[in-house]
């Protein structure tokens, strides 16, 4: 197998070869349903499972340096940098997305880490510059530090919120800097372990004040694109306040934000709060926040997050299929919030897990759009519920009718026969769709 550093580009070779640097569905330039795949798609890097995360888990070290040989810590962030900016050309990647603490090193208290991470700033615009390159969405790491062990925006402390408000100051800033078309804000510790010291009403206002102070200071200074919120049910906290994308919505409609916030949806985030991943997609599309998706796969036998590079193309069908039906990516993109196994230790299982990724989600694609264009499955549901089309269906639809017209209509009905949902039916199609060209 090639080496990192003899791999210039990776080409698309098709379904045929065996090529292990080579894509095998993705081709960036080609047309399907009127859009070239990489306009479709809109690829993202994740910085911080990609440039930072060495492998470390709670009962081992890391297995991958990517100190780059470097010692200085700004130095070390150049060079991770430049690695970052390597790899998404040798990929074909347009968009990346970080947070704070990802391509920047701490310092010794706020204005010294803000001033490095506004160093870092300059630096990655310059690189975006030369490489042709766009900002998908820029957050703060507010849960990693210890004094976010009680939240940030949902802190008992007023110390830590002001904290946590800086940072995603600077992250907004940077965000308008780099022409970035998103502001993540995925609640880490944004939730509590026990009601016995919480003050649930408390923390759920000062988060939702938290955020219109955002939303106000990103308008006010020129930013236009989209806030999101990254619902997660559990992990790190045993109860989070974005749960799924159904609480966030009541919590973004209670609170007035659903005209500025939108939603990034993990695949396996999904998972965890006992969804597939479609049903938070829907649900997005049918609340019309569909923003931004982190593509990755969870293990169906592990309870938490293992942010694996995603390889189920049902699930990247599926997912296609909504975003196709939602019209496609505005603001938002496909990122991979995923990393290599602790096993996969080389810059080689980096470049062949984006191949998996990017891959998997372009014969999703492919297989969304032949869902579409077969049409057997679309046509069914339009079919279902046909009866809403006329007559006394028409009227509910159109909410013209009461609950004594109904009754009328009821008492003048004889044996109601319901057609069946042909589940399997409609599975066969699917598997028929994914397997027959
Ligand atoms: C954590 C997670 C984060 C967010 C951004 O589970 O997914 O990477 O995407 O903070
Ligand atoms: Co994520």
């Amino acid at each position: 197998m090639k080496k990192y550093a003899e791999i210039t580009s990776i080409p698309y070779l098709g379904a045929a070869s065996t090529e292990p640097f080579a894509f095998k569905y993705y081709n960036p330039t080609e047309v399907v349903a009127g859009k070239q795949m990489k306009d479709h798609l809109k690829f993202a890097m994740s910085y911080w499972h990609t440039i930072d995360a060495e492998g470390a888990d709670m009962f081992g070290s890391g297995t991958m340096d990517k100190s780059f040989g470097e010692t200085d810590p700004i130095k070390k962030f150049e060079k991770k940098a430049d690695f970052a900016f390597d790899l998404m050309n040798k990929l074909g990647i347009e968009y990346y997305c970080f947070h704070d603490v990802d391509i920047a090193p701490e310092g010794k208290d706020v204005k010294e880490s803000t001033e490095y991470f506004k160093h870092m700033v300059d630096y990655i615009y310059d690189l975006q510059q030369k490489n042709n390159k766009k900002c998908l969405w820029v957050t703060a790491n507010n849960f990693s530090d210890k004094k976010f062990m009680c939240g940030a925006a949902t802190s008992c402390c007023a110390d830590v919120y002001a904290v946590a408000a800086a940072k995603v100051k600077a992250g907004i800033d940077a965000a308008i800097k780099l022409g970035a078309t998103g502001y993540v804000f995925w609640g880490g510790r944004e939730g509590y372990e026990t009601l016995l010291n919480t003050d649930m009403g408390l923390e759920l206002d000062n988060l939702a004040t938290f955020l219109t102070m955002a939303r106000d200071y990103g308008r006010k200074n020129g930013f236009t694109g989209d806030f999101y919120i990254e619902p997660k049910p559990k992990e790190p906290t045993k109860h989070q306040y974005d749960f799924d994308v159904a609480t966030c919505m009541n919590f973004l409609r209670l609170n007035n934000l659903t005209a500025d916030f939108k939603m990034n949806i993990e695949a396996n985030h999904a998972t965890l709060a006992c969804h597939t991943f479609q049903h938070e997609l829907r649900t997005a599309r049918v609340n019309g926040s569909f923003g931004s998706i982190d593509a990755n796969q969870g293990d169906p036998l592990l309870g938490w997050d293992t942010d694996q590079f995603p390889t189920n193309v049902y699930d990247a069908t599926l997912c296609m299929y909504e975003v196709l039906k939602a019209g496609g990516f505005t603001n938002g993109g496909l990122n991979f919030d995923s990393k290599t196994r602790r096993s996969s230790n080389t810059f080689e299982d980096i470049i062949l897990s984006y191949i998996a990724g990017m891959d998997t989600f372009a014969l999703g694609l492919r297989k969304a759009v032949a869902m579409i264009e077969d049409g057997r499955i679309d046509s069914f549901v339009d079919e279902r519920y046909a009866s809403f089309n006329s007559g006394i269906g028409k009227k509910i639809v159109d909410k013209s009718t009461s609950l004594e017209e109904l009754t009328d209509y009821a008492m003048g009905l004889g044996a109601i026969e319901v057609m069946s949902g042909r589940q399997e039916y409609l599975e066969n199609v699917l598997n028929n769709i994914m397997f027959n060209n």
